[in-house]
């Protein structure tokens, strides 16, 4: 069988969507090196596991050997603390480029945030254009991912596809997923067209299902060639019986990072 990629590493592979990509990424690969700090399981054919912590300089640098793309979903992929954000999301992410370029790999699709713009007004529509106003520090360290990819590439050469991506869910759960849905099935189409369109260079993309309330254009990525298939509107009617339309006073509801723009442990003196 004639797959587009050789060998290639899905990071965070434990984590909520690397066990959606898991089984998904390897259709698309002869093999499938999987990576992650927490239990992978047993590997299945064509599987390779190569548990690392992000920030082990010489772990990552081991991983990326024979790599010939990487799909980066490792990492802290919530709020937390700074330390373990500073460890895996500004030192690993580091790390992980640093190895790259060490090993000649040519293409990562970097797993961002809509955290990078998550304060922007929900009655906004912004492009990859509009300059990141990130909601926590998650958000900033997914800015820093965004600029170091974007570096690497004007200096390597590397390509980055960065996916900020919204909220991908089985369903919708809120009304604010009505614009942040990203089904699981235009997960895989998004990763999937980043990793194999011809040319990429540097690019951000709002991962998104087609939903019928946007708070994203994708228009500056039309070289990546995503085509969602899904979209939130059979769950409207449900959602919005369910939550009531929310008070554009409320700090939480107003913009696009949701609960995001409250959250955040800044006890750091205390
Ligand atoms: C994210 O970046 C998080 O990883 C995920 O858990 C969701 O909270 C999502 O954003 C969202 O904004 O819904």
């Amino acid at each position: 069988m004639n797959f587009p990629i050789r060998r290639l590493l899905l990071t965070g592979a434990a984590g909520g969507l690397g066990r959606v990509l898991r089984p998904r990424l390897k259709r698309h690969c002869h093999t499938l090196r999987l990576s992650d700090r927490a239990e992978l399981g047993t590997a299945a054919e064509g599987e390779e596991l190569c548990p690392a912590a992000l920030e082990d300089k010489r772990a990552i640098d081991a991983l990326l050997q024979g790599v010939d793309a990487v799909v980066h979903l490792g990492g802290v992929s919530v709020e937390a603390a700074w330390e373990p954000i500073q460890a895996a999301n500004i030192t690993g992410v580091f790390n992980l480029y640093e190895a790259a370029r060490h090993h000649g790999v040519r293409r990562i699709v970097f797993a961002s945030s809509n955290h990078v713009t998550g304060f922007y007004r929900q009655d906004e529509v912004i492009d990859a254009l509009a300059p990141p106003k990130p909601d926590t520090l998650y958000g900033v360290s997914k800015a820093f991912g965004e600029n170091l990819s974007r570096m690497y590439f004007e200096r390597h050469g590397i390509e980055t596809v960065c996916l900020r991506i919204g909220s991908a869910t089985p369903k919708p759960e809120t009304r604010r997923m009505l614009a942040t849905w990203l089904s699981h099935d235009d997960l895989e189409r998004l990763v999937l067209a980043a990793l194999t369109a011809p040319v990429v260079s540097h690019a951000i993309v709002f991962g998104m299902s087609a939903n019928g309330t946007r708070f994203w254009d994708n228009r500056l990525a039309a070289h990546i060639g995503y085509q969602p298939k899904d979209s939130s509107e059979p769950w409207r009617a449900e959602l919005e019986a369910r939550e009531p339309m929310p008070d554009p006073q409320d700090i939480n509801t107003r913009y696009q990072g949701g609960v995001f723009v409250t959250l955040g442990p800044y006890d750091t003196f205390d």
